[in-house]
Formats: C-alpha cells, structure tokens, sequence
C-alpha cells in the first residue's frame, strides 16, 4: 500500500470518492449551510460518511432543518440504527427486520383517519410529507429491554399532523395502527403478537412539542425496518410505544388498548413512561446500555426529557400508570 505525507492528502483521496460525492450531494440536497456543518462539529451526521454508501437508493429529504430539543450526544451509527430493530411483524430477533423487510411497499401509501374529528379521510403520504418543514431531531430512545440508542430522527411535529383532522373536544386519546398483510409484512403469519399493532397516547401526549410524526432518519426517508413510511417517536417512552408503518389514526374517547398491554398487562402498561424506578417485573429498568459501550448507563427519569414532560403527570401515581 503506498502511504502518502499528510500534505499530499486530500479530503477525496482519504475518503472514498463515491462517498465523498455523496455527502457533498447529500449535504446540498439536505439544503445544509456550511454554518450549519460547522456548528455540528462533525458535520451534521457527526461524520457518518458511511452512511449514503450503505443505502445507495435512499432517498434523501429535501430541506431537512434542524428543529427544537436535539440532544448533542454521540449519535448511533447508521449501521446501529436500521439493524438492530423490533418490528415483529417481520420476525421476533433483532437483525430480522433489516434482513427481511425489503417486502414492505411504502409507496403508494394512505392513512385513513377517524373518530371524534372533523376532517374523516383517507390522506396519502404525499400530501402528508408536505404538511410541515420536516426537522432534524436528535433523540435519545430507550427500549424496555434496556437498550438505548442516539438517532437522528427525521419528522414534524405530531401536532401538526393531527391538527389538520381538526380533533373534537370529545376527542381524549389517539389509536394508531399499523398495516396487516402477510404478504408484505410475513411475520403476520406467526400470532407472535395480536396484529395489527396498536398504540396510543393521551391527546395532550400526543399533542406535546417533543412527539414527532417521524418520516426519516440521518435525513433519509424511513428505512423499511425503521417503520416506513410514517411512525411515531415518543422520546420520552419505552420504544414500544413509537408505533411503526402507521395506516390508521383513531380519534378517542376511551384509553385505547395498546398491544403489548394487550399481551401482559402485569408487565406493560399504557403510559410506558421511561422510570428507574419501576421494574419490569422479571428485569431492573434502573439502567441501560446505549448500543456500542460497554459500561451501563444510569436510565434517567422520562429518558432524560422529564423538564418538558413531567408535568404532563403531575399528581398522577406512576406507579399504577406505569
Ligand atoms: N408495528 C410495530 N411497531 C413497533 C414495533 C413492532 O414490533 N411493530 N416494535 C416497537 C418496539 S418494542 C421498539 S423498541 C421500537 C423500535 O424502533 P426502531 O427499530 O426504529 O429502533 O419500535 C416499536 N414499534
Ligand atoms: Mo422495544
């Protein structure tokens, strides 16, 4: 191999050449500043220069800007986040979705929305996409299994989306489901959990700043395994609330059943808030360990977002609403 003396290096010679193409076309199309570069310190994927080449036919979202309540933590490779998932409906064990959720077709793709609101319908990811400035959010996820990652969340806020079905004062909660068919998602073949999946947040939850309609990630739509075309991301929750490959958005008045309380009540609940202090019965949920270290973390209270969403719980027993 001939090693060259630093000064003969280039920036396009120490970076493969297809890549470094890539980022430059990826940081144009992402509508990036060089302030805006600079500001991250390692560019605004913290220097994933990998991540274009691993997914050649992704595609990139077009004026990408950075939105509110990022953490400046090390985010989680590209590699990290779109293969080691939970997305049943393709397989149980966590390299599954990446390995076999090619057979999911986000496009064409509706939602269709009803319940207590005014504006019923069916809407189409299209138009949806087009609602809001799409943000860069950098946030922290925590898994019930005690697993965390850092991911660069691409999305607007649920609000805004739900704003435009003009919800009813009837309306307490929201249902979101994910598509059932089998021959796009096989793992529906198996009853490994009650499909379709369902999850819901309290209307005021789901309304909150921080909860994002995510539609991309490391400013990429949606990989298949990561939930595409459209999924919620509640921070400051376990990760089973943040429902993937939403077609169907109910407006409520009841708490809606969600799946995994649905299946073990004793051990899930509804509100799934993130709490070091509640264990899930057969396991500590006192720490964790953020994918790629080796030493465990200490979980902090609603994942570290407790100053924007404790009083969203003020006076409720998160013991019982656990
Ligand atoms: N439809 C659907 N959504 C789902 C799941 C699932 O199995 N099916 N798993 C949940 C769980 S347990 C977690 S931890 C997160 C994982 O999201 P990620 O793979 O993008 O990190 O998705 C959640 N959303
Ligand atoms: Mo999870």
């Amino acid at each position: 191999m001939l090693i060259k003396k630093a000064p003969d290096l280039s920036e396009s010679e120490v970076t493969p050449k297809a890549l470094f193409v890539k980022r430059r076309e990826f940081i144009a199309a992402a509508g990036v500043t060089a302030a805006a570069v600079a500001t991250n310190g390692l560019g605004l994927f913290g220097g994933n220069e990998e991540v274009a080449a691993q997914n050649p036919d992704a595609q990139k979202l077009p004026n990408l800007v950075k939105g509110p309540f990022g953490t400046d933590e090390k985010m989680n490779s590209y590699k990290d986040v779109t293969t080691y998932n939970n997305f049943y409906e393709f397989g149980t064990r966590k390299e599954d979705p990446a390995a076999y959720a090619h057979t999911l077709r986000p496009r064409p793709w509706s939602v269709v929305v009803e319940g207590q609101c005014g504006k019923p319908g069916t809407y189409n990811i299209e138009d949806i996409m087009k609602w809001a400035p799409i943000e860069e959010r950098i946030y922290r996820m925590r898994c019930v299994e005690a697993w965390s990652m850092v991911i660069p969340w691409a999305g607007y806020p649920m609000s805004k989306f739900l704003e435009r079905f003009q919800p009813t004062s009837r309306a307490k909660y929201v249902e979101f489901r994910t598509l059932v068919d089998t021959k796009q998602m096989p793992g529906q073949t198996e009853p490994a959990l009650p499909w379709p999946y369902h999850e819901g947040l309290r209307m005021d939850e789901a309304m909150h700043p921080l909860t994002l309609l995510g539609l991309g990630l490391y400013g990429e739509v949606l990989p298949n395994q990561n939930g595409a075309p459209l999924r919620l991301v509640v921070p400051w929750k376990y990760g089973f609330k943040s429902i993937k490959s939403i077609v169907r958005v109910s407006f409520t008045e009841t708490e809606p059943v969600n799946t995994w309380k649905k299946m073990q009540s004793a051990e899930y609940g509804f509100y799934a808030n993130v709490n070091p202090q509640v264990d899930h019965p057969r396991w500590s949920q006192g720490s964790e360990r953020r994918l790629g270290e080796f030493f465990r973390r200490k979980t902090l209270m609603f994942n570290g977002y407790g100053d924007r969403v404790a009083s969203l719980y003020a006076g409720m027993d998160l013991r019982r609403n656990y």
